[in-house]
Protein backbone atom coordinates (compact mmCIF):
# COMPACT_ATOMS: atom_id res chain seq x y z
CA UNK A 1 0.00 0.00 0.00
CA UNK A 2 1.53 3.64 -0.35
CA UNK A 3 1.28 6.04 2.16
CA UNK A 4 -1.57 8.35 1.09
CA UNK A 5 -3.48 5.32 0.90
CA UNK A 6 -2.55 4.09 4.22
CA UNK A 7 -3.56 7.53 5.89
CA UNK A 8 -6.77 6.97 4.76
CA UNK A 9 -7.45 3.80 5.69
CA UNK A 10 -6.19 4.53 9.12
CA UNK A 11 -8.92 7.33 9.27
CA UNK A 12 -11.43 5.07 8.10
CA UNK A 13 -10.18 2.43 10.62
CA UNK A 14 -10.57 4.85 13.51
CA UNK A 15 -14.48 5.81 12.28
CA UNK A 16 -13.93 9.07 10.18
CA UNK A 17 -16.31 8.81 7.25
CA UNK A 18 -16.23 12.53 6.42
CA UNK A 19 -13.92 14.91 5.71
CA UNK A 20 -13.74 18.47 4.75
CA UNK A 21 -10.72 20.02 2.77
CA UNK A 22 -9.05 21.29 -0.37
CA UNK A 23 -7.19 19.54 -2.43
CA UNK A 24 -3.24 20.14 -4.00
CA UNK A 25 0.30 18.63 -3.57
CA UNK A 26 0.87 16.91 -0.53
CA UNK A 27 -3.08 15.85 0.44
CA UNK A 28 -4.83 14.93 -3.02
CA UNK A 29 -4.13 11.31 -3.59
CA UNK A 30 -4.75 10.66 0.36
CA UNK A 31 -8.08 12.69 -0.46
CA UNK A 32 -9.21 10.25 -3.49
CA UNK A 33 -8.16 7.06 -1.85
CA UNK A 34 -10.55 8.07 1.21
CA UNK A 35 -13.00 8.38 -1.04
CA UNK A 36 -12.47 6.10 -3.61
CA UNK A 37 -10.96 3.34 -2.18
CA UNK A 38 -12.56 3.67 1.44
CA UNK A 39 -16.05 4.79 0.44
CA UNK A 40 -15.46 8.22 2.79
CA UNK A 41 -17.56 11.74 1.90
CA UNK A 42 -15.70 14.33 1.23
CA UNK A 43 -16.92 18.17 1.40
CA UNK A 44 -14.70 20.54 -1.01
CA UNK A 45 -14.60 23.72 0.81
CA UNK A 46 -13.81 26.70 -1.64
CA UNK A 47 -11.07 28.44 0.91
CA UNK A 48 -9.34 26.54 3.43
CA UNK A 49 -10.91 28.41 6.75
CA UNK A 50 -14.41 27.39 5.40
CA UNK A 51 -12.98 23.70 5.49
CA UNK A 52 -11.53 24.14 8.76
CA UNK A 53 -14.95 26.16 10.06
CA UNK A 54 -16.93 23.03 8.70
CA UNK A 55 -14.95 20.70 10.90
CA UNK A 56 -15.63 22.77 13.91
CA UNK A 57 -19.44 23.21 12.75
CA UNK A 58 -19.49 19.15 12.40
CA UNK A 59 -17.63 18.29 15.87
CA UNK A 60 -20.11 20.61 17.57
CA UNK A 61 -23.59 19.28 16.63
CA UNK A 62 -22.36 15.64 15.97
CA UNK A 63 -20.06 14.78 18.95
CA UNK A 64 -17.41 13.27 16.47
CA UNK A 65 -13.61 14.59 16.15
CA UNK A 66 -13.76 16.97 13.06
CA UNK A 67 -11.45 16.37 10.33
CA UNK A 68 -10.23 18.66 8.23
CA UNK A 69 -7.57 18.94 5.31
CA UNK A 70 -5.23 21.17 3.46
CA UNK A 71 -2.49 21.10 1.78
CA UNK A 72 1.27 23.11 2.54
CA UNK A 73 1.85 26.63 2.70
CA UNK A 74 -0.62 29.24 1.72
CA UNK A 75 -3.24 26.68 2.07
CA UNK A 76 -2.33 26.30 5.75
CA UNK A 77 -1.87 29.95 6.52
CA UNK A 78 -5.23 30.03 5.05
CA UNK A 79 -7.06 28.34 8.54
CA UNK A 80 -4.75 30.70 10.64
CA UNK A 81 -8.15 32.64 12.03
CA UNK A 82 -10.43 29.43 12.20
CA UNK A 83 -7.95 27.15 13.59
CA UNK A 84 -7.66 29.96 16.29
CA UNK A 85 -11.26 29.81 16.61
CA UNK A 86 -10.94 26.03 16.90
CA UNK A 87 -8.79 26.45 20.09
CA UNK A 88 -10.78 29.60 21.73
CA UNK A 89 -14.32 27.14 21.34
CA UNK A 90 -12.16 24.37 22.64
CA UNK A 91 -13.68 22.12 19.99
CA UNK A 92 -11.31 18.63 19.20
CA UNK A 93 -10.69 18.64 15.16
CA UNK A 94 -7.85 17.05 13.24
CA UNK A 95 -6.04 18.88 10.34
CA UNK A 96 -4.43 16.75 7.92
CA UNK A 97 -1.74 19.41 6.58
CA UNK A 98 0.82 18.87 3.89
CA UNK A 99 3.94 20.01 3.99
CA UNK A 100 6.74 20.26 1.03
CA UNK A 101 9.32 18.44 0.66
CA UNK A 102 12.14 18.64 3.18
CA UNK A 103 15.03 18.43 0.14
CA UNK A 104 13.48 21.56 -1.37
CA UNK A 105 14.69 25.14 0.56
CA UNK A 106 13.40 26.77 -2.19
CA UNK A 107 9.97 25.81 -2.33
CA UNK A 108 7.97 29.00 -2.47
CA UNK A 109 5.14 27.32 -0.83
CA UNK A 110 7.28 26.75 1.92
CA UNK A 111 6.64 28.13 5.66
CA UNK A 112 7.67 26.95 9.50
CA UNK A 113 4.64 24.81 9.10
CA UNK A 114 4.62 23.84 13.10
CA UNK A 115 5.38 27.89 14.13
CA UNK A 116 2.07 28.38 12.15
CA UNK A 117 -0.08 26.18 14.06
CA UNK A 118 1.58 26.60 17.45
CA UNK A 119 0.85 30.37 17.14
CA UNK A 120 -3.08 29.49 16.76
CA UNK A 121 -2.75 27.56 19.93
CA UNK A 122 -3.73 24.23 18.24
CA UNK A 123 -1.34 21.39 18.81
CA UNK A 124 0.96 19.74 16.14
CA UNK A 125 1.97 16.45 15.07
CA UNK A 126 4.36 15.29 12.90
CA UNK A 127 3.82 12.16 10.69
CA UNK A 128 7.19 10.96 11.25
CA UNK A 129 7.44 8.14 9.17
CA UNK A 130 5.95 6.19 6.70
CA UNK A 131 5.80 3.04 9.57
CA UNK A 132 4.81 5.71 12.44
CA UNK A 133 1.92 7.11 10.21
CA UNK A 134 -0.94 4.75 11.93
CA UNK A 135 0.64 5.53 14.96
CA UNK A 136 1.07 9.68 14.51
CA UNK A 137 -2.55 9.28 12.42
CA UNK A 138 -3.88 8.12 16.73
CA UNK A 139 -2.12 10.38 18.22
CA UNK A 140 -3.52 13.59 16.45
CA UNK A 141 -7.21 12.27 16.98
CA UNK A 142 -6.78 10.98 20.86
CA UNK A 143 -5.21 14.76 21.70
CA UNK A 144 -7.87 16.25 19.39
CA UNK A 145 -10.19 14.52 21.97
CA UNK A 146 -8.60 15.05 25.50
CA UNK A 147 -7.36 18.38 25.07
CA UNK A 148 -10.35 19.65 23.17
CA UNK A 149 -8.60 21.87 20.78
CA UNK A 150 -7.85 21.42 16.94
CA UNK A 151 -4.28 19.34 16.33
CA UNK A 152 -2.57 19.44 13.20
CA UNK A 153 -1.10 16.16 11.39
CA UNK A 154 1.68 17.38 9.26
CA UNK A 155 2.03 14.88 6.62
CA UNK A 156 5.48 15.45 4.44
CA UNK A 157 4.74 15.38 0.79
CA UNK A 158 8.13 12.78 0.40
CA UNK A 159 6.30 10.15 1.74
CA UNK A 160 2.80 9.89 -0.26
CA UNK A 161 4.35 7.62 -2.81
CA UNK A 162 6.18 5.34 -0.59
CA UNK A 163 5.52 2.38 0.10
CA UNK A 164 4.51 0.94 3.53
CA UNK A 165 2.77 -2.09 4.97
CA UNK A 166 -0.23 -1.17 6.93
CA UNK A 167 -0.64 -1.67 10.37
CA UNK A 168 -4.15 -0.45 12.27
CA UNK A 169 -3.48 1.83 15.06
CA UNK A 170 -6.98 2.22 16.62
CA UNK A 171 -6.59 5.68 19.07
CA UNK A 172 -8.08 4.78 22.59
CA UNK A 173 -10.83 6.88 23.90
CA UNK A 174 -11.44 6.58 27.53
CA UNK A 175 -14.73 7.62 29.18
CA UNK A 176 -13.58 11.02 30.60
CA UNK A 177 -16.82 11.55 32.81
CA UNK A 178 -15.00 11.22 35.90
CA UNK A 179 -16.26 12.09 39.41
CA UNK A 180 -14.09 12.76 42.79
CA UNK A 181 -16.33 10.92 45.20
CA UNK A 182 -15.03 12.10 48.06
CA UNK A 183 -12.89 15.11 48.69
CA UNK A 184 -12.48 18.25 50.97
CA UNK A 185 -14.15 20.19 47.74
CA UNK A 186 -16.82 17.59 47.48
CA UNK A 187 -17.46 18.50 51.07
CA UNK A 188 -17.44 22.37 51.12
CA UNK A 189 -19.39 22.19 48.15
CA UNK A 190 -22.33 20.54 49.58
CA UNK A 191 -21.96 22.17 52.91
CA UNK A 192 -22.33 25.48 50.57
CA UNK A 193 -25.53 24.05 48.68
CA UNK A 194 -26.90 22.27 52.04
CA UNK A 195 -26.61 26.17 53.61
CA UNK A 196 -27.98 27.83 50.12
CA UNK A 197 -31.06 29.55 51.02
CA UNK A 198 -31.94 31.12 47.55
CA UNK A 199 -29.57 28.55 44.89
CA UNK A 200 -29.50 28.51 41.06
CA UNK A 201 -28.38 26.06 39.03
CA UNK A 202 -26.69 27.11 35.93
CA UNK A 203 -25.85 25.31 33.03
CA UNK A 204 -22.99 25.77 30.50
CA UNK A 205 -21.39 23.72 27.13
CA UNK A 206 -19.76 21.34 28.98
CA UNK A 207 -23.91 20.03 30.06
CA UNK A 208 -24.28 17.88 27.03
CA UNK A 209 -26.83 15.10 26.18
CA UNK A 210 -29.81 14.57 28.38
CA UNK A 211 -28.02 12.46 30.25
CA UNK A 212 -26.68 15.18 32.23
CA UNK A 213 -29.52 17.75 31.91
CA UNK A 214 -31.73 15.13 33.71
CA UNK A 215 -29.69 14.53 36.51
CA UNK A 216 -29.17 18.53 37.22
CA UNK A 217 -33.13 18.87 36.84
CA UNK A 218 -33.21 16.23 39.64
CA UNK A 219 -30.53 18.23 41.63
CA UNK A 220 -32.72 21.40 41.01
CA UNK A 221 -36.07 19.88 42.25
CA UNK A 222 -34.42 18.18 45.07
CA UNK A 223 -32.81 21.59 45.95
CA UNK A 224 -36.34 23.73 45.04
CA UNK A 225 -33.72 25.50 42.51
CA UNK A 226 -34.16 27.73 39.77
CA UNK A 227 -32.34 26.41 36.43
CA UNK A 228 -30.47 29.18 34.63
CA UNK A 229 -27.98 28.59 31.17
CA UNK A 230 -24.90 30.58 30.01
CA UNK A 231 -25.57 31.64 26.15
CA UNK A 232 -23.67 28.74 25.28
CA UNK A 233 -26.17 26.31 26.26
CA UNK A 234 -29.02 28.46 25.37
CA UNK A 235 -32.47 26.99 25.82
CA UNK A 236 -31.25 23.71 27.03
CA UNK A 237 -33.89 23.89 29.92
CA UNK A 238 -36.74 25.00 27.01
CA UNK A 239 -40.43 24.15 28.53
CA UNK A 240 -38.85 22.99 32.18
CA UNK A 241 -40.64 24.71 34.97
CA UNK A 242 -38.95 27.49 37.22
CA UNK A 243 -36.58 27.91 33.92
CA UNK A 244 -34.61 31.64 34.01
CA UNK A 245 -33.15 30.92 30.76
CA UNK A 246 -29.91 32.69 29.58
CA UNK A 247 -27.65 34.14 33.10
CA UNK A 248 -25.87 37.41 32.27
CA UNK A 249 -25.92 40.19 30.53
CA UNK A 250 -28.75 38.56 28.07
CA UNK A 251 -31.20 37.56 31.30
CA UNK A 252 -34.62 38.87 30.44
CA UNK A 253 -36.15 41.23 32.80
CA UNK A 254 -38.40 38.64 34.57
CA UNK A 255 -34.93 36.56 35.61
CA UNK A 256 -33.16 38.96 36.40
CA UNK A 257 -34.20 39.76 40.32
CA UNK A 258 -33.79 36.21 40.89
CA UNK A 259 -30.22 36.12 39.14
CA UNK A 260 -29.21 39.08 41.32
CA UNK A 261 -31.30 37.64 44.89
CA UNK A 262 -29.63 34.59 44.79
CA UNK A 263 -27.21 33.24 47.36
CA UNK A 264 -25.51 30.57 45.73
CA UNK A 265 -24.51 29.15 41.80
CA UNK A 266 -24.01 26.16 41.33
CA UNK A 267 -22.66 25.46 38.21
CA UNK A 268 -21.83 23.00 35.41
CA UNK A 269 -19.35 22.76 32.88
CA UNK A 270 -20.03 26.63 32.90
CA UNK A 271 -17.29 28.85 31.69
CA UNK A 272 -18.40 32.10 33.97
CA UNK A 273 -16.93 34.55 32.50
CA UNK A 274 -17.61 38.32 32.56
CA UNK A 275 -20.84 37.86 30.32
CA UNK A 276 -22.28 35.39 32.49
CA UNK A 277 -21.83 36.97 35.80
CA UNK A 278 -23.39 40.68 34.17
CA UNK A 279 -19.97 42.27 34.72
CA UNK A 280 -19.54 40.79 38.41
CA UNK A 281 -23.30 41.95 39.35
CA UNK A 282 -24.16 38.70 39.89
CA UNK A 283 -21.22 37.40 41.88
CA UNK A 284 -22.10 40.00 44.93
CA UNK A 285 -23.02 38.36 48.14
CA UNK A 286 -23.23 35.16 46.43
CA UNK A 287 -21.34 31.65 47.12
CA UNK A 288 -20.18 30.28 43.74
CA UNK A 289 -20.04 25.90 43.31
CA UNK A 290 -18.63 25.56 39.75
CA UNK A 291 -18.38 22.13 38.39
CA UNK A 292 -16.46 21.33 35.80
CA UNK A 293 -14.52 18.24 34.32
CA UNK A 294 -11.81 20.80 33.48
CA UNK A 295 -9.43 21.65 36.48
CA UNK A 296 -8.44 24.25 33.91
CA UNK A 297 -11.68 26.03 33.87
CA UNK A 298 -12.53 26.19 37.50
CA UNK A 299 -11.76 29.93 38.86
CA UNK A 300 -10.54 30.42 35.49
CA UNK A 301 -12.32 33.61 35.44
CA UNK A 302 -13.71 34.49 38.99
CA UNK A 303 -13.22 33.52 42.20
CA UNK A 304 -15.11 30.63 43.33
CA UNK A 305 -15.86 29.18 46.70
CA UNK A 306 -15.91 25.27 46.18
CA UNK A 307 -14.55 23.92 42.84
CA UNK A 308 -15.58 20.15 42.25
CA UNK A 309 -13.58 18.44 39.09
CA UNK A 310 -16.46 15.99 37.63
CA UNK A 311 -18.30 15.37 35.17
CA UNK A 312 -21.86 17.17 35.44
CA UNK A 313 -24.21 14.12 35.68
CA UNK A 314 -22.53 12.07 38.19
CA UNK A 315 -21.52 15.01 40.37
CA UNK A 316 -25.15 16.67 40.37
CA UNK A 317 -26.56 12.99 40.81
CA UNK A 318 -23.97 12.76 43.50
CA UNK A 319 -24.65 15.82 45.44
CA UNK A 320 -28.15 14.88 45.53
CA UNK A 321 -27.16 11.40 47.34
CA UNK A 322 -25.61 13.86 49.81
CA UNK A 323 -28.42 16.23 50.48
CA UNK A 324 -30.22 12.91 51.16
CA UNK A 325 -28.08 11.21 53.65
CA UNK A 326 -28.04 14.74 55.12
CA UNK A 327 -32.05 15.38 54.98
CA UNK A 328 -31.19 18.89 54.06
CA UNK A 329 -34.69 20.46 53.57
CA UNK A 330 -35.38 21.95 50.17
CA UNK A 331 -35.01 25.70 49.56
CA UNK A 332 -38.39 26.53 48.60
CA UNK A 333 -36.71 29.04 46.17
CA UNK A 334 -39.38 28.04 43.64
CA UNK A 335 -42.64 29.77 44.48
CA UNK A 336 -45.90 30.71 43.11
CA UNK A 337 -44.52 34.51 42.68
CA UNK A 338 -41.44 33.46 40.69
CA UNK A 339 -43.83 31.36 38.81
CA UNK A 340 -46.39 33.77 37.99
CA UNK A 341 -43.41 36.51 37.24
CA UNK A 342 -41.80 33.89 34.71
CA UNK A 343 -45.42 32.49 33.34
CA UNK A 344 -46.54 36.59 32.55
CA UNK A 345 -43.24 37.61 30.92
CA UNK A 346 -42.76 37.90 27.20
CA UNK A 347 -40.57 37.86 24.67
CA UNK A 348 -41.83 41.55 24.12
CA UNK A 349 -41.85 42.75 27.45
CA UNK A 350 -38.31 43.12 26.53
CA UNK A 351 -37.72 45.05 23.44
CA UNK A 352 -37.78 48.82 23.57
CA UNK A 353 -39.87 49.58 20.50
CA UNK A 354 -42.58 50.55 18.37
CA UNK A 355 -43.79 49.09 15.17
CA UNK A 356 -42.92 51.39 12.96
CA UNK A 357 -44.69 51.61 8.86
CA UNK A 358 -41.67 52.90 7.16
CA UNK A 359 -39.10 50.79 8.07
CA UNK A 360 -38.39 47.37 9.03
CA UNK A 361 -37.35 46.50 12.75
CA UNK A 362 -34.82 43.91 13.55
CA UNK A 363 -36.24 42.67 16.50
CA UNK A 364 -39.86 42.31 14.29
CA UNK A 365 -38.24 40.71 11.64
CA UNK A 366 -35.49 38.28 13.81
CA UNK A 367 -39.29 37.29 16.11
CA UNK A 368 -40.54 36.09 12.83
CA UNK A 369 -37.95 34.21 11.74
CA UNK A 370 -37.52 32.12 15.07
CA UNK A 371 -41.55 31.54 14.83
CA UNK A 372 -41.20 30.19 11.07
CA UNK A 373 -38.04 28.21 10.33
CA UNK A 374 -38.27 24.85 12.31
CA UNK A 375 -37.89 24.47 15.85
CA UNK A 376 -35.78 21.52 15.35
CA UNK A 377 -32.90 23.61 13.82
CA UNK A 378 -29.68 24.34 14.54
CA UNK A 379 -28.53 28.25 14.89
CA UNK A 380 -25.30 29.21 14.25
CA UNK A 381 -24.72 33.57 14.52
CA UNK A 382 -21.97 35.25 12.68
CA UNK A 383 -20.65 38.64 14.41
CA UNK A 384 -21.97 42.42 14.27
CA UNK A 385 -24.11 44.29 15.86
CA UNK A 386 -27.26 42.43 15.21
CA UNK A 387 -26.18 39.70 17.22
CA UNK A 388 -27.17 40.93 20.79
CA UNK A 389 -30.68 40.65 19.26
CA UNK A 390 -30.27 37.38 17.29
CA UNK A 391 -29.34 35.66 20.61
CA UNK A 392 -32.43 37.19 22.14
CA UNK A 393 -34.55 36.08 19.96
CA UNK A 394 -33.82 33.36 18.17
CA UNK A 395 -34.25 30.25 20.68
CA UNK A 396 -32.10 27.03 20.37
CA UNK A 397 -32.32 23.63 22.29
CA UNK A 398 -29.11 23.44 24.37
CA UNK A 399 -25.41 23.19 23.34
CA UNK A 400 -25.44 21.12 20.15
CA UNK A 401 -28.00 23.21 18.43
CA UNK A 402 -26.64 26.27 18.87
CA UNK A 403 -22.93 27.62 17.84
CA UNK A 404 -22.05 31.14 18.61
CA UNK A 405 -18.91 31.89 16.49
CA UNK A 406 -17.13 34.47 17.89
CA UNK A 407 -14.71 32.80 20.49
CA UNK A 408 -12.23 35.05 18.63
CA UNK A 409 -14.36 37.91 18.00
CA UNK A 410 -13.82 37.29 14.37
CA UNK A 411 -17.06 38.31 11.85
CA UNK A 412 -17.23 36.12 8.53
CA UNK A 413 -17.07 32.64 10.31
CA UNK A 414 -21.06 31.50 10.47
CA UNK A 415 -20.69 30.06 7.29
CA UNK A 416 -18.36 27.68 7.27
CA UNK A 417 -19.41 26.10 10.73
CA UNK A 418 -23.09 26.27 9.05
CA UNK A 419 -22.41 23.72 6.02
CA UNK A 420 -20.32 21.56 8.84
CA UNK A 421 -23.00 21.62 10.73
CA UNK A 422 -25.41 20.92 8.28
CA UNK A 423 -23.27 17.73 7.73
CA UNK A 424 -23.39 16.73 11.31
CA UNK A 425 -26.79 17.21 12.12
CA UNK A 426 -28.76 14.22 11.63
CA UNK A 427 -31.11 16.08 9.26
CA UNK A 428 -32.21 19.34 11.20
CA UNK A 429 -32.06 22.24 9.24
CA UNK A 430 -29.67 24.98 10.05
CA UNK A 431 -30.24 28.38 10.51
CA UNK A 432 -27.33 30.95 9.97
CA UNK A 433 -27.93 34.24 10.94
CA UNK A 434 -25.05 37.14 9.80
CA UNK A 435 -24.61 40.35 9.05
CA UNK A 436 -24.00 41.73 5.67
CA UNK A 437 -20.84 42.19 6.66
CA UNK A 438 -20.30 39.25 7.87
CA UNK A 439 -21.64 37.61 4.82
CA UNK A 440 -19.58 39.38 2.28
CA UNK A 441 -16.56 38.40 4.28
CA UNK A 442 -16.88 34.62 4.60
CA UNK A 443 -20.66 33.85 3.79
CA UNK A 444 -20.03 34.21 -0.04
CA UNK A 445 -17.18 31.96 -0.15
CA UNK A 446 -18.57 28.83 0.88
CA UNK A 447 -22.59 29.52 0.28
CA UNK A 448 -22.03 27.49 -3.30
CA UNK A 449 -20.26 24.70 -0.99
CA UNK A 450 -23.55 24.27 1.06
CA UNK A 451 -25.48 24.36 -2.93
CA UNK A 452 -22.61 21.76 -4.01
CA UNK A 453 -23.09 19.47 -0.54
CA UNK A 454 -27.50 20.16 -0.64
CA UNK A 455 -26.74 21.41 2.57
CA UNK A 456 -30.40 22.17 4.41
CA UNK A 457 -29.70 25.50 4.98
CA UNK A 458 -31.54 29.08 5.71
CA UNK A 459 -29.61 32.19 5.97
CA UNK A 460 -31.17 35.33 7.15
CA UNK A 461 -28.72 38.44 6.65
CA UNK A 462 -29.41 41.64 8.64
CA UNK A 463 -28.30 43.87 6.12
CA UNK A 464 -28.01 47.32 7.12
CA UNK A 465 -25.37 48.07 4.13
CA UNK A 466 -22.89 48.62 6.99
CA UNK A 467 -20.16 47.48 9.28
CA UNK A 468 -23.04 48.16 12.17
CA UNK A 469 -20.29 47.96 14.93
CA UNK A 470 -18.29 50.49 13.38
CA UNK A 471 -20.92 52.74 12.10
CA UNK A 472 -22.78 52.79 15.55
CA UNK A 473 -18.87 54.08 17.26
CA UNK A 474 -18.77 56.85 14.62
CA UNK A 475 -22.31 57.89 15.24
CA UNK A 476 -21.34 58.22 19.16
CA UNK A 477 -18.54 60.33 18.57
CA UNK A 478 -20.35 62.37 15.85
CA UNK A 479 -18.49 61.16 13.04
CA UNK A 480 -19.07 61.28 9.31
CA UNK A 481 -20.05 57.12 9.27
CA UNK A 482 -19.30 56.79 5.27
CA UNK A 483 -16.12 54.82 5.86
CA UNK A 484 -18.87 51.79 7.41
CA UNK A 485 -21.10 51.94 5.04
CA UNK A 486 -21.56 49.39 1.68
CA UNK A 487 -22.76 49.69 -1.65
CA UNK A 488 -22.76 45.81 -1.64
CA UNK A 489 -24.46 43.87 -4.50
CA UNK A 490 -27.98 42.31 -4.32
CA UNK A 491 -27.16 39.36 -2.21
CA UNK A 492 -30.82 37.83 -2.97
CA UNK A 493 -29.54 37.83 -6.34
CA UNK A 494 -26.30 36.48 -6.04
CA UNK A 495 -27.51 33.83 -4.23
CA UNK A 496 -29.34 32.69 -6.59
CA UNK A 497 -26.61 33.12 -9.10
CA UNK A 498 -24.32 31.15 -6.68
CA UNK A 499 -26.97 28.67 -6.93
CA UNK A 500 -29.25 28.98 -3.94
CA UNK A 501 -32.83 30.77 -3.83
CA UNK A 502 -32.54 34.63 -3.03
CA UNK A 503 -35.11 36.45 -1.42
CA UNK A 504 -34.99 40.47 -1.05
CA UNK A 505 -36.90 41.52 1.64
CA UNK A 506 -37.61 45.41 2.30
CA UNK A 507 -41.10 44.89 4.23
CA UNK A 508 -42.65 42.36 6.45
CA UNK A 509 -45.01 41.46 3.50
CA UNK A 510 -41.71 40.78 1.97
CA UNK A 511 -40.52 38.92 5.10
CA UNK A 512 -43.89 37.12 5.03
CA UNK A 513 -43.55 35.82 1.33
CA UNK A 514 -39.63 34.60 1.77
CA UNK A 515 -40.58 32.56 5.13
CA UNK A 516 -43.65 30.66 3.59
CA UNK A 517 -41.33 29.38 1.30
CA UNK A 518 -39.29 27.61 4.19
CA UNK A 519 -41.44 24.93 3.92
CA UNK A 520 -40.82 24.31 0.25
CA UNK A 521 -37.37 24.65 0.15
CA UNK A 522 -35.39 22.39 -1.93
CA UNK A 523 -31.62 23.88 -0.78
CA UNK A 524 -30.01 26.75 0.22
CA UNK A 525 -31.67 29.73 0.88
CA UNK A 526 -30.89 33.52 1.16
CA UNK A 527 -33.16 36.24 2.80
CA UNK A 528 -31.61 39.35 2.17
CA UNK A 529 -33.50 41.76 4.95
CA UNK A 530 -32.61 45.80 4.39
CA UNK A 531 -32.43 47.26 7.64
CA UNK A 532 -31.25 50.94 8.99
CA UNK A 533 -28.33 51.02 10.32
CA UNK A 534 -29.42 53.48 12.79
CA UNK A 535 -32.60 51.72 13.81
CA UNK A 536 -30.57 48.63 14.83
CA UNK A 537 -30.09 48.54 18.44
CA UNK A 538 -26.11 48.66 19.71
CA UNK A 539 -25.59 45.16 21.74
CA UNK A 540 -24.90 47.12 25.40
C1 LIG B 1 -12.11 39.32 10.83
C2 LIG B 1 -12.65 40.58 11.43
N1 LIG B 1 -12.48 41.74 10.78
C3 LIG B 1 -12.98 42.88 11.30
C4 LIG B 1 -13.65 42.87 12.49
C5 LIG B 1 -14.19 44.15 13.08
N2 LIG B 1 -15.66 44.14 13.04
C6 LIG B 1 -16.39 43.81 14.11
S1 LIG B 1 -18.04 43.88 13.84
C7 LIG B 1 -17.79 44.41 12.25
C8 LIG B 1 -18.96 44.77 11.38
C9 LIG B 1 -19.73 43.59 10.93
O1 LIG B 1 -20.69 44.04 10.03
P1 LIG B 1 -21.95 43.16 9.73
O2 LIG B 1 -21.57 41.75 9.53
O3 LIG B 1 -22.69 43.80 8.62
O4 LIG B 1 -22.79 43.20 11.08
P2 LIG B 1 -23.39 44.53 11.80
O5 LIG B 1 -22.35 44.99 12.76
O6 LIG B 1 -23.69 45.53 10.73
O7 LIG B 1 -24.63 44.06 12.49
C10 LIG B 1 -16.44 44.49 11.96
C11 LIG B 1 -15.88 44.93 10.65
C12 LIG B 1 -13.79 41.62 13.14
N3 LIG B 1 -14.41 41.49 14.30
N4 LIG B 1 -13.31 40.49 12.57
Amino acid sequence: MKVHQAIAKALRDNGVDTMFGLIGDANLYMVDSFVRDCGGSFVAAANEAGAVLMALGYATVSDKIGIATVTHGPALTNTVTALTEGVRARIPMVLLCGDTRVVDRDSFQKIAQREVVLSTGAGFEQLRTPETLSQDLATALRRAVIERRPIALNMPIDFQWEEVEYQPWIAEHRDQRSIVPESEDLDNAIGIIAAARRPVIVAGRGVRGPEARDALLRLAERLDAPVATTLKAKGLFDGVPFDLGVCGTLSTSAAIDTLIESDCFITFGAGLNKYTLSDGTFLKGKRIVQVDLNPAQIGHYCRVDAGVVGDAARTADLFVHWLDAAEIEGSKYRDAELQARLDGWSVRDDLDFTPRSDALDIREMLMRVNEAVPADRIVVTDGGQFVGQAWRLIDATGPQSFISTVNFGSIGLGMGYAVGAARGSGGRPVLLVTGDGGFMLGGLTEFNTAVRDKSDLIVVVCNDGAYGAEHVQFRRKEMAPGLSTFNWPDLAAVATALGGRGYSVRTLADLEEALAAIPGRDGPMLIDVKLDPDLVPPIH
